[in-house]
């Protein structure tokens, strides 16, 4: 099939999963053509199968914001008539879905079916301002197929918007050949010169994912043991964290990296990862950590139980409450097998439940089902 895809091409589960699911789609044989702003930043550009196309952020003395939605639209229209596109797949219902939806109604009356999946804040804290609500709706039920990533993300999308038209849930995924437990003695000795074990947190650091948390978590754990606590990611909540981490004095022993590459290079070193968000639809940063053998410690908020099973995988502990977390990861930190033994068992239900070889699939037979309706419905017209 070719395939055009939009997502965020900035970090963010939405764009990470857009991404990555291009990659696999591309290594099963798919062409792919990523249509945003930017190359998204876990893409190969090397792979002949993928390729990027650039919609502009256009700048004009009268716009104090561009209209990148438009552009977009336009970008997308382009794209699937040159590249005779089977389908386009975007992620994160605003403004990618109003943007299809443009460009849909710009190719008719030829067909230019396409899916919207919904993520999380898309739903939860964005797509349902008063300011987009009808918007997000309208997009939802006009797109020719609509996918959520959990089946909590689908309750809240149904009860939101009263949306009536079916949406499929297919989950995040992880490729666990390329997430593994990978010990690289070099960023070991560079992050716990003494072998302290490593906590470790990913996100783009917004309010929602509670980093502070994080921080005092690591200082309740710090009373208790030596220990290191690596930051990955950027985002508004840092600075705070950084003044906080000062505070509680343990600023030598937090590490905060800023956005990287090569996530699961890293992921591979921790003992333990820390997802204290107070709502995650998902949690695909907890997912990628249970790949690499990495127990977690997250919060009971949204979809994440239907990720991270407590007492197996990690433990699951209430939004805030920073001492019970703290509690759990002295308790798995203080004793190495039982770490080790949940962070294999979290791997093992990574791949049971979420490997990339059986949902990658599960978006094939979508893409067929939507594309077979979209033709037979203009058929019987
Ligand atoms: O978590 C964020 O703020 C980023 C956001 C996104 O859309 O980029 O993440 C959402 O999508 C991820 C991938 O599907 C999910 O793993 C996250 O749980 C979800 N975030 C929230 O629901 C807060």
């Amino acid at each position: 099939m070719r395939i055009g895809i939009t997502g965020y091409p900035t970090y963010g589960g939405s764009g990470v999963v857009a991404t990555e699911l291009g990659q696999e789609l591309a290594a099963r044989g798919h062409d792919v053509h990523f249509i945003t702003y930017a190359p998204p930043i876990r893409m190969n550009p090397n792979d002949p199968r993928i390729h990027f196309h650039q919609a502009e952020v256009v700048q004009y003395p009268l716009f104090d914001h561009s209209p990148y939605t438009l552009s977009l639209a336009v970008k997308m229209l382009e794209v699937f008539e040159k590249e005779s596109l089977d389908i386009l797949h975007v992620h994160y219902a605003i403004p990618h879905s109003v943007s299809a939806l443009l460009a849909r109604q710009m190719f008719a009356p030829r067909r230019l079916p396409f899916i919207t999946t919904l993520h999380g804040t898309d739903i939860t804290l964005v797509g349902n301002n008063p300011n987009f609500l009808p918007m997000t709706r309208y997009s939802i039920e006009q797109s020719d197929g609509v996918t959520c990533i959990s089946r909590y993300l689908l309750r809240r999308t149904v009860e939101e918007f009263a949306i009536k038209r079916p949406i499929e849930v297919i989950p995040n995924f992880v490729n666990c050949d390329l997430y593994t437990r990978n010990p690289n003695p070099e960023l070991l000795a560079a992050w716990a010169p003494n072998g302290e074990p490593i906590l470790m947190h990913l996100s783009n650091f917004r309010p929602v994912k509670r980093i502070l948390d994080a921080i005092e978590i690591f200082a309740l754990v710090r009373e208790r043991m030596p220990a290191k606590l690596v930051m990955i990611g950027d985002g508004p909540d840092r600075a705070p964290a950084e003044a906080l981490a000062q505070k509680r004095g343990i600023a030598n022993d937090v590490l905060f990296l800023g956005k990287q590459n090569g996530i699961k290079e890293k992921l591979g070193q921790a003992d333990l990862f820390l997802l204290p968000s107070q709502l995650e639809s998902f949690g695909l940063a907890a997912l990628e950590a249970m790949a690499c053998e990495v127990p977690v410690i997250a919060t009971n908020a949204g979809g994440v139980p239907e990720v991270i099973e407590t007492g197996v995988d990690g433990y699951l502990v209430e939004p805030g409450d920073v001492k019970t977390a703290a509690k759990y990861a002295i308790d798995l930190l203080s004793r190495h097998d039982r770490g080790r033994e949940m962070g294999q068992l979290a791997r093992i239900h990574a791949r049971k439940k979420f490997c990339a070889n059986d949902v990658i699939p599960m978006y094939e037979r979508y893409y067929e089902q939507v594309l077979e309706s979209a033709y037979s419905a203009r058929a019987a017209r």
